[in-house]
């Protein structure tokens, strides 16, 4: 980022040190720790500004939470074009070789401000890019689809959603009567379903996610020719997971995990970075495939469009402050920049409303755009003054248009050669009408092309994350109803739910599914046309060992005093090498002592973290082996990574303590790896990259 737009950015940025302290009108204080009293037993006096201007700003600290996508972490960063698509888009920004600063926030949907990182959630994917034409907001998810397809639904769905409103439960969890209720009446839902029911609703970190538009938009090139896009975020680490049963412990153990590994990277120079990619559809193809393009309950197989790589995001500072900058950043999928058009998807028309009007309410009125994080970098200048919090002075008595005293200034931005903003002059002629194009009727095929685009572990995880969920709801009629959704998808699928569920015998589910089917989906059957793709490998998010990177994964080694130094630091130095970070956990804080001499501080313990945290273990030998072996924690954290389908790895003099563990002695090699029978480190990290080896889950013989 050049200099000028950096310091137009910070120009708010307040720096305390020395400086007196002041009230909020820069009045000098000389006491801010007591109040103004009547003798120094008696009452407090009511001409204490001093108290007041201190104590009436805190009463006012907060502001209303986002109704969705409370809970969020963002960072700063920039935004590199690469590829010339001056063919498509006038976009300035997107012209090969631009960098736009950016201010990015993820967040997970349901949960309230407070609540946990790692919920079985969509997550939120938006970007303010500060463009030289103003601000352009993507405002994406890390899921392609979305649960319904016309705007008017959206508060249904959200409220069935959030915590139960009679008793304010659940917190952060879908897995609930009412979310169920309004899904299972939603045949549209079905494809949503299946992804929220995957892994991608549980990742390893914010950084490990793939973004996207779901919504297709327009490009409009400078003939003002306009092609369809959809648009991806593809991240350079990989798309990956977490189990669910550790996705629950980890609230537990660290409710802040995304946010803590999202800083923490940025704060160590591992700047997470994602490629963008593009759909390219040509306008005279939109009506060519078997899904229509402007619904945002399908996708576009990658298969059937590839992904054009134009630019890569690279987030590279954390906020000053999490107030000023994530909690009042100002996101509008309205927020267009000219080269870039809305297509009539009816959810996206919707939305175009919902976002500026949340933060006017939000944001206290007409002027957030003042805000510093919301500010465009290129200015602003209009006849725009007054309401609340305004900060920009507009001098003179010029605040109309057309106006002559102030020179007819500002102009319109085409006097002078500019390029304003002009919307694609599509040709509309239709009657009004409040109603759905019969070519959004199938919901189906597209929920099916997931299914079976994962790998035997992902559908396996599908099948048990809708058995979670539907355990946890309490009508026997709701959990009926979606096992008639889930047998229209797959009847495999239908039956191991219906199975864990207890409910309804295999032969009587599809009766039951035409019943429900003709209730709900007026249409039922619709013979929908063949799809042009039945698998599309792009959806799966399965490694193969040896394929990925372990840049930037957390490797516990499980340590004690007496540990010895040699054999930490050959299995670090190569972990090291691949950009992995090692982290000693060892039976207390302080410092660890070596079997060589010397020592070391550790910050990590068995008493405050858990084998969650990390991504694979390793124990290496020297005295601390006996130590921990009368250490149960140390089994905990053994036996869990082991459950979790994680690499773990034993120097030799540490082989014996696996005895007492759950590892299954037939898995070794497969994700256990041992110095008396493998490559220790090679094998170790050719594992790692394969992020977990979740065949093991079937093999295991371990208590659940
Ligand atoms: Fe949002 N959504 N949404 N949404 N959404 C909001 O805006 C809304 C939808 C998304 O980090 C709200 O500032 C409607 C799809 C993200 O600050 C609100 C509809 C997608 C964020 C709102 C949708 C999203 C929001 C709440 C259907 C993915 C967080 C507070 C018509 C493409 C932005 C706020 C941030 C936030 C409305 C559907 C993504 C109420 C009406 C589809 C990432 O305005």
């Amino acid at each position: 980022m050049n200099t000028r737009k950096k310091e137009q950015m910070n120009h708010h940025l307040i720096d305390n040190s020395n400086r007196e302290m002041t009230t909020n009108d820069g009045v000098p204080i000389h006491d801010n720790n007591n109040t103004l009293k009547a003798g120094v037993r008696g009452p407090s006096l009511l001409e204490d500004f001093i108290y007041q201007d201190k104590m009436a700003h805190f009463d006012r600290e907060r502001i209303p939470e986002r109704v969705v996508h409370a809970r969020g972490s963002g960072a700063h960063g920039i935004f590199e074009s690469t590829a010339d698509i001056s063919a498509y888009t006038k976009a300035a920004f997107l012209k090969k070789g631009t960098i736009t600063p950016l201010f990015a926030r993820f967040s997970t949907v349901a949960g309230f401000k407070g609540s946990t990182d790692l919920a079985r959630d969509v997550r939120g994917f938006s970007i303010k890019f500060y463009t030289e034409e103003g601000n352009y907001d993507f405002v994406g998810n890390n899921i392609p689809v979305f649960f319904i397809q016309d705007a008017m639904q959206f508060p249904d769905v959200i409220h069935s959603v959030k915590p139960e409103p009679d008793k304010e439960m659940p917190q952060a969890a879908s897995a609930h009567d009412t979310f169920w209720d309004f899904i299972s009446l939603m045949p549209e839902a079905a494809h949503m379903s299946m992804w929220v029911m995957s892994d991608r609703a549980i990742p390893r970190s914010l950084r490990m996610m793939q973004g996207f538009s779901v919504h297709t938009f327009k490009f409009i090139n400078d003939k003002g020719k306009a092609t369809f896009v959809k648009f991806h975020w593809k991240p350079r680490l990989g798309v990956h997971q977490v189990a669910w049963q550790e996705a629950q412990k980890i609230s537990g153990y660290d409710a802040d995990f995304h946010r803590r590994d999202l800083w923490e990277a940025i704060d160590a120079g591992d700047f997470p970075q994602w490629d963008l990619g593009v759909q390219l559809i040509p306008e005279e193809d939109e009506l060519k495939y078997s899904f229509d393009i402007l619904d945002p309950t399908k996708i576009i197989p990658e298969e059937l469009v590839p992904l054009k790589i134009i630019g890569t995001m690279t987030l590279n500072r954390n906020p000053d402050n999490f107030f000023a900058e994530t909690e009042q950043v100002a996101f509008d999928p309205g927020r267009l920049v000219p080269g870039i058009d809305f297509s009539n998807d009816p959810l996206l028309q919707g939305r175009v409303f919902s976002y500026a009007d949340t933060q006017h309410y939000r944001l206290g009125g007409p002027n957030f755009h003042e805000i510093p994080i919301n500010r465009p970098i290129n200015g602003k200048y209009n006849n725009q003054k007054d309401g609340f919090a305004r900060q920009d002075i507009l001098k003179g008595n010029v605040s109309y248009f057309p106006n002559s005293l102030g020179g007819g200034c500002p102009y319109h931005a085409m006097l002078k050669g500019e390029k304003g903003f002009e919307s694609h002059a599509e040709k509309v002629d239709a009657k009004k009408i409040r109603g759905r194009s019969a070519s959004f009727a199938d919901h189906f095929t597209q929920a099916r092309l997931f299914y079976n685009s994962q790998s035997a572990a992902e559908k396996e995880h599908i099948i048990s994350a809708f058995s979670f969920e539907l355990s946890k709801v309490n009508s026997e009629a709701v959990r009926k109803r979606e096992l008639a959704i889930l047998n229209q998808v797959d009847k495999t699928l239908a039956k191991r739910v219906g199975d864990n569920l207890g409910l309804v015998p295999a032969k009587e589910l599809d009766k039951l599914t035409i019943q429900f089917a003709k209730q709900n989906h007026p249409e039922y059957p619709i013979k929908p046309p063949k799809p042009e793709v039945e698998y599309s490998p792009a959806l799966s998010m399965e490694t193969k060992a040896g394929e990925g990177s372990i840049a930037t994964r957390k490797v516990g080694f499980l340590v004690a005093d007496g540990v010895s130094k040699v054999s930490i630091d050959k299995m670090k130095k190569a972990l090291v090498r691949e950009g992995a970070k090692v982290v000693l956990i060892s039976t207390r804080v302080g410092k660890v002592k070596f079997k060589e001499g010397g020592e070391e501080t550790v910050q990590h313990s068995y008493l405050t973290d858990a084998s969650v945290c990390y991504d694979a273990l390793y124990t290496p030998d020297g005295d601390s082996v006996k130590i921990l072996s009368d250490e149960p924690d140390y089994y905990q954290f053994v036996n869990e990574a082991y459950r979790h389908c994680k690499a773990i790895s034993f120097a030799k003099g540490a082989e014996s303590l696996l005895e007492y563990t759950y590892v299954n002695k037939n898995e070794l090699g497969k994700g256990v790896i041992l110095e008396s029978k493998h490559k220790l480190v090679q094998d170790f990290i050719h594992i790692m990259k394969a992020h977990r080896i979740w065949e093991r889950e079937t093999n295991r013989k371990i208590p659940v």
